[in-house]
C-alpha cells in the first residue's frame, strides 16, 4: 500500500480506485441548446505572443458568454414561477429586485455528494436505443425501470432518467436534439409528481428540458418544471450525458455536483460526475 494509513473510508475507497463517468457535455460554439437562452460563445482576447514577458513567457486567456441554462446545467428554484409565485410563496418579480434572486438563486444550491440512481427507461421498455420522439415517460415506466434494475429509490437520492435522446446530442443538425418539430421524450407532470413523492433531491435528464416536449410545441408548457421547482422543491439537471452509464449497466453510484455559486442566478452550468468503486 502506498502513502500513509487512513481511517477515512471515503479516502480509502479513492485509494483503492474509482471509476468516474463524466455526465457533462462539452461546451462548444453552436452546440444544441434551448432557444430560450443566450447562446454559448468563447473567444481568446489574448493569444500566446500578444504579450511576451521579459523571460519569454506568455499566457493566453479567454472569455465566455452564455446563459446559465446552456449546456449541462442545474435549475435553481428561482428559475420557474407559477401564477407569479416562487416555491416559497414570494412574488416572483419582487424576488428578483436588483436583478438577483437573493433567496432562491443558484448560490443557495448546496454541493451534492449523494446516492445517484440511473433509471434506464428505454432498457426497461425493451427499446434500449431510446424512447420515441415526444413519448411521455410515465410513473409506470419509472417503476418498471426501478424493478428491472433492482434499485429502489430512497429519500434524498439524485435520480437521472435516461430517455436515450442523448445519443442525438452530437447530430450535425442541432435541431434534431432540440426536437422542436419531432418532439422530445421525457417525464411529464405525472412522472415528476411520482419522483417528488419518492423524496428525491434532484432529478436529471438527457434532454434539453426535463419535460416531455410534444411535436411542434417546443417549450410552450413546462408542467414537470412547475411540479419540481415550484411545488415540490426538487432541483432539475438537464442536458446530461447518460449514455456511458447506461452502456456500462451502472444504475447506482455516488453522484457529485458543485454548482457555480453565482449569486442570485436562476441556474448554473455544471459538470456532474457519477463515481463508482472498483473494489
Ligand atoms: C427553460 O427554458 C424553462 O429552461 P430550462 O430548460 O433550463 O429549464
Amino acid at each position: 500500500m502506498s502513502g500513509t494509513a487512513t481511517t477515512d473510508p471515503l479516502l480509502q475507497a479513492v485509494r483503492d480506485g474509482v471509476g468516474i463517468y463524466d455526465l457533462g457535455r462539452p461546451l462548444t460554439i453552436g452546440m444544441p441548446q434551448s432557444p430560450n437562452h443566450p447562446p454559448f460563445w468563447h473567444t481568446l482576447p489574448r493569444r500566446h505572443g500578444d504579450m511576451v514577458r521579459a523571460d519569454g513567457g506568455s499566457a493566453a486567456n479567454d472569455m465566455i458568454s452564455m446563459g446559465t441554462h446552456v449546456g449541462t446545467h442545474i435549475d435553481a428554484f428561482a428559475h420557474v414561477s407559477h401564477d407569479g409565485r416562487l416555491i416559497d410563496g414570494s412574488d416572483a418579480l419582487a424576488a428578483s429586485s436588483g436583478g438577483r434572486f437573493a433567496e432562491l438563486g443558484a448560490h443557495t444550491i448546496a454541493p451534492m455528494v449523494r446516492r445517484g440512481v440511473l433509471l434506464d427507461v428505454p432498457a426497461a421498455l425493451g427499446t434500449p436505443e431510446g424512447c420515441e420522439a415526444g413519448y411521455e415517460i410515465t410513473p409506470d415506466d419509472l417503476e418498471k425501470a426501478v424493478a428491472r434494475q433492482g434499485t429502489p429509490l430512497a429519500s434524498g437520492d439524485v435520480v437521472l432518467v435516461r430517455s436515450g435522446w442523448g445519443r442525438l446530442f452530437g447530430d450535425p443538425d442541432r435541431n434534431v436534439y432540440i426536437g422542436r418539430d419531432s418532439g422530445v421524450p421525457g417525464v411529464g407532470e405525472a412522472g415528476a409528481t411520482w419522483l417528488a413523492d419518492q423524496g428525491v433531491h434532484a432529478a436529471g435528464a438527457d434532454t434539453i428540458a426535463f419535460e416531455c416536449l410534444k411535436p411542434g410545441s417546443g417549450h410552450s408548457v413546462l408542467p414537470a418544471h412547475r411540479v419540481l421547482l415550484v411545488e415540490r422543491g426538487v432541483y432539475i439537471i438537464e442536458t446530461l450525458d447518460l449514455e456511458g452509464l447506461a452502456a456500462a449497466g451502472v444504475h447506482e453510484f455516488t453522484f457529485v455536483l458543485a454548482p457555480l455559486p453565482i449569486f442570485g442566478a436562476t441556474g448554473s452550468p455544471v459538470r456532474p460526475l457519477a463515481v463508482v468503486g472498483r473494489g
